[in-house]
């Protein structure tokens, strides 16, 4: 990691002299989305700025045909792009939170989190089953999803149903339900939905009593150098506090977990006034054994904003300009949560989970 950075500057037909910075994305039409908006927001915010996006595939987009969970590999959509940002080809990357690891690789960090969307799973039915839900489809129906974490809610919730692997980005996905007879139904994020357009496909939002969503979903985060003090200050006005501090305690939790993509591990958040609420459980790949827990905390504002950027950075996360101890609070919260299940045997479902998924 170069300990100087490196700026470009645009002459302008003007005369003026901008900045260029480089904003790195994924080539599917969801990253490109998320990008766009958030190259949106930054234009608004600093019109000086020239924005340029540089599009890459990465590992995750190239293996279309193996579950997400069995790859094995955290960073999968990350890699490619943390090695443009390390190389200083790109200054900055936007990603959805829940695809990032709870620890990020030395020298990188999250400089935003943007404010969260509908966090929670989606029902898109075949266009023949419209007006079902996911209690009025024919027994032995056929969910698409290769979410261990869904399917291991959704099989409890609903034992009539059947669920096999779909892999393949949104667009592949909702091809493969509607041009073929393979399945009912299959279950994806709302909030990605969303930011292609496709919320009229929506059928069912699944509330907490029937699937749980994953670690940081709905979120995006911008993921800088952690030394690139003038880019970390340019993004951080994007941070949306409610959902840094429930992203925090989110994340707190799988890590003390020691959880990834390829664990069942789901939570719920809610911060209400001052207190932050977080629910989280762990699940066997059948749902069966579940461990489900809710903690809260006080996450006061108090306007304390920490001086040394050291010590401000929380599961990957630099939120110098959200109070330090509701920072620190939200990270307890997390941790305390994984401890208490950890002391009830969430270690023993996850290692179990694992081998069998490992062993599939
Ligand atoms: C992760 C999971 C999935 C993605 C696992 C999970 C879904 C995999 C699948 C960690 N990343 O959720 O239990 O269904 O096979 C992903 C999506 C989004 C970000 C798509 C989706 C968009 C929503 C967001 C894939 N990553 O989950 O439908 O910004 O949260």
């Amino acid at each position: 990691m170069q300990g100087h950075l490196i700026f470009s500057f645009l002459q302008e037909g003007n005369g003026k002299v901008s900045r260029v910075i480089r904003m790195g994305t994924r080539k599917s039409q969801l990253a490109r989305i998320q990008t766009d908006s958030v190259a949106g927001r930054l234009r608004e915010l600093y019109p000086d700025v020239h924005l340029e996006i540089v599009a890459m595939s990465t590992i995750g987009d190239k293996i279309l045909d193996t579950a997400l969970s069995k790859i094995g590999e955290k960073s999968l959509f990350t890699k490619e792009l943390e090695n443009a940002l390390e190389r200083n080809e790109v200054d900055i990357v936007v990603h959805s939170l829940k695809d990032l690891p709870t620890s990020l690789p030395p020298g990188f960090t999250i400089g935003a989190i943007l404010q969260r969307e509908n966090p929670h799973d989606a029902v898109v039915l075949h266009p023949k089953n419209a007006g079902l839900t996911l209690d009025s489809l024919p027994e032995r129906s056929v969910i698409g999803t290769s979410s261990l974490r869904r399917a291991a809610q959704l099989k409890k919730r609903f034992p009539q149903l059947e669920f096999e692997n779909i892999r393949g980005n949104l667009n592949t996905r909702l091809k493969k339900l509607d041009e073929k007879d393979d399945y009912a139904a299959i279950i994806l994020a709302a909030a990605g939905l969303k930011r292609m357009g496709w919320e009229s496909r929506i059928s069912q939002i699944l509330g907490p009593e029937d699937c749980m969503y994953a670690v940081g979903q709905g979120a995006l985060a911008v993921e800088v150098r952690a030394q690139d003090k003038d880019i970390l200050e340019m993004v951080s006005v994007l941070h949306h506090p409610d959902t840094v501090l429930q992203c925090i305690s989110e994340r707190a939790f799988l890590r003390q977990l020691e959880g990834g993509c390829s664990v069942p591990v789901a939570v719920h958040t809610e911060v209400k006034g001052s207190m932050l609420y977080l629910t989280g459980a762990v699940y066997s790949l059948d749902g069966a054994d579940c461990l489900k827990d809710t903690m809260q905390t006080v996450v006061e504002i108090d306007n304390k904003v920490s001086e040394s950027a050291q010590e401000c950075v929380h599961v990957g996360v630099t939120a110098n300009s959200v109070s330090s101890s509701a920072l620190e609070a939200a990270e307890k919260l997390g941790m305390d949560l994984a401890n208490a299940l950890l002391n009830k045997g969430a270690k023993d479902i996850l290692t179990t989970a694992r081998k069998l998924n490992d062993a599939r």
